[in-house]
């Protein structure tokens, strides 16, 4: 994980450690570096409920999936749209049982091709022999999550490569808000719009201007509970790569002028994206998309390619151990099923989650809790090699830097590893150790930060 192992295997004398913090943190010296003291930004309860969720998974599907490309040129014929055995049940069942909380499907994707039967073009699903041109993805996904209990998301590519109106910004601009609006109104609850960025030339040779402002404003008209997925959020922001690693430091808020639209380019992006702003004036946490192959879309060149479980387990410490929301890309395959090696792992990755964190070893310390730390001492020697601290964010993000020390001997506290931020979660991972006290310390904060959990684990 990123900045993990930062004060890792440093030795302090115990004095010298308790030291540091046993001056009240009103009086704390570090105090006097806080820039600003209260009205932070707090999330809203949708996205508390989404940082709650922390895992979402991904459907690339469409087009691409049967021509084996990535990206569409939207020439592509809608009759090579044709899932054998499409069951979308198969897609949620599998993201349940692995804890995923969200599933996201591209209706659309850059290629234009629509997996609704869209009123606004003939490019779509009622144009192909699949379910005799009476079969909707996105219906079949909507009732799959209802069934199952999981929210739904959709992506709605702005960029059409297929759309004869797109470049000539007005018209198109209709088109989309159009498209949207049969999305976010056919369908029920959609609890995340992603929003790509991408952005290209029409058939005029013009580039497109989307109109954000009156997109964010058709989704919050048209589904207030929803959260809105881009570069620029305003709800979520991208992390900055697509390898599904948060920065350090990761803050949820953020000065919402570094990135001010989606797709924007330019130096200081995707440091802004990778880290937020401490200072800055909106609630706009990070999510990290990857995908568990090396493409978006299926392809079966790809089959013996899918992550193995400890690489998925990684990938849940550097997004959700790093304050970030993890959206995992399991794209269905021409059958319209998820392919077995990738359920199979999806499967392994849920059980290892599970057993990783099942049992919490602070629930048999004795805790005491400061405003600066938080204390854990135990009948006798505990071992562990995981971390999982947590800030209350519904009051706001407020650590800067902390340290987890152990006493493993009497006078010598060592200091087991340091970090940045928390937020709404930080897990830290560091070779074995058995001690019988255990401190998180809170170093540096810009509010009086409020810890709700820290607790200990042991990879079974
Ligand atoms: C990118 C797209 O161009 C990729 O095809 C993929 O959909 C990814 C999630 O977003 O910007």
């Amino acid at each position: 994980m990123n900045g993990e192992g930062l004060f890792r295997g440093v030795l302090v004398k115990r004095r010298a450690f308790l030291a540091s913090t046993a001056i009240p943190l009103a009086l704390h010296p570090l105090r006097s570096w806080l820039p600003r003291v209260g009205s932070r930004p707090v999330p809203s309860p949708q996205q508390l409920a989404w940082h709650r969720d922390e895992l979402a998974l991904f459907l690339h599907f469409g087009v691409n999936t049967f021509t084996d490309r990535e990206w569409g040129d939207g020439k592509e014929d809608p009759a090579i749209f044709n899932p054998a055995s499409l069951d979308a049940r198969q897609w949620a069942r599998t993201a349940k049982a692995a804890g995923f909380r969200t599933l996201i499907l591209t209706a659309k994707h850059h290629d234009g091709f629509c997996l609704w039967p869209s009123k606004l073009t003939n490019h779509s699903v009622a144009s192909s022999p699949w379910r005799e041109g009476k079969g909707d993805v996105v219906r079949e996904l909507v009732d799959a999550c209802k069934a199952e209990g999981l929210k739904a998301g959709l992506y709605l590519s702005p960029w059409d490569r297929h759309e004869p109106s797109y470049g000539d910004s007005p018209r198109y601009n209709d088109h989309y808000i159009g498209q949207l609006t049969e999305l976010l109104t056919w369908y029920g609850p959609i609890r995340e719009v992603w929003f790509d960025g991408a952005n290209g030339e029409g058939p005029n040779g013009k580039r497109q201007v989307y109109d954000w402002e009156r997109i964010h404003r058709t989704v919050r008209q048209l589904q207030p509970e929803a959260v809105m997925f881009s570069d620029a959020g305003p709800d979520i922001r991208w992390i900055g790569n697509e390898r599904g690693v948060a920065g350090d430091p990761n803050w949820c808020t953020m000065d919402p002028a570094a990135v001010p639209y989606a797709g924007a380019d330019g130096p200081g992006i995707i440091d802004a994206l990778q880290h937020g702003d401490p200072n800055g004036s909106v609630w706009r946490p990070g999510e990290a998309d990857v995908s568990i192959r090396p493409g978006w879309f299926y392809h079966p060149a790809e089959d013996n390619q899918v992550r193995s479980t400890e690489n998925l387990m990684e990938l849940y410490r550097s997004s959700v151990g790093s304050n970030a929301g993890l959206l995992l890309n399991v794209p269905p395959n021409r059958y319209g099923l998820l392919a077995p090696a990738d359920v199979a792992r999806l499967g392994d990755f849920g059980s290892a989650l599970r057993d990783l964190f099942a049992n919490d070893l602070s629930a048999g310390a004795v805790v005491e809790k400061t405003n600066s730390y938080v204390k854990l001492s135990f009948p006798s020697q505990v071992t562990f090699d995981h971390a999982v601290v947590q800030e209350d964010i519904e009051y706001g993000q407020n650590v800067s830097s902390h340290i987890v020390g152990a006493v493993e001997h009497k006078v010598i506290e060592r200091v087991v590893v340091g970090g940045s931020t928390i937020g709404y979660k930080r897990i830290h991972r560091f070779p074995r150790i058995s001690a019988k006290e255990v401190r998180l310390e809170i170093q540096k904060i810009f509010d009086p930060a409020r810890i709700s959990r820290f607790s200990l684990y042991l990879t079974p």
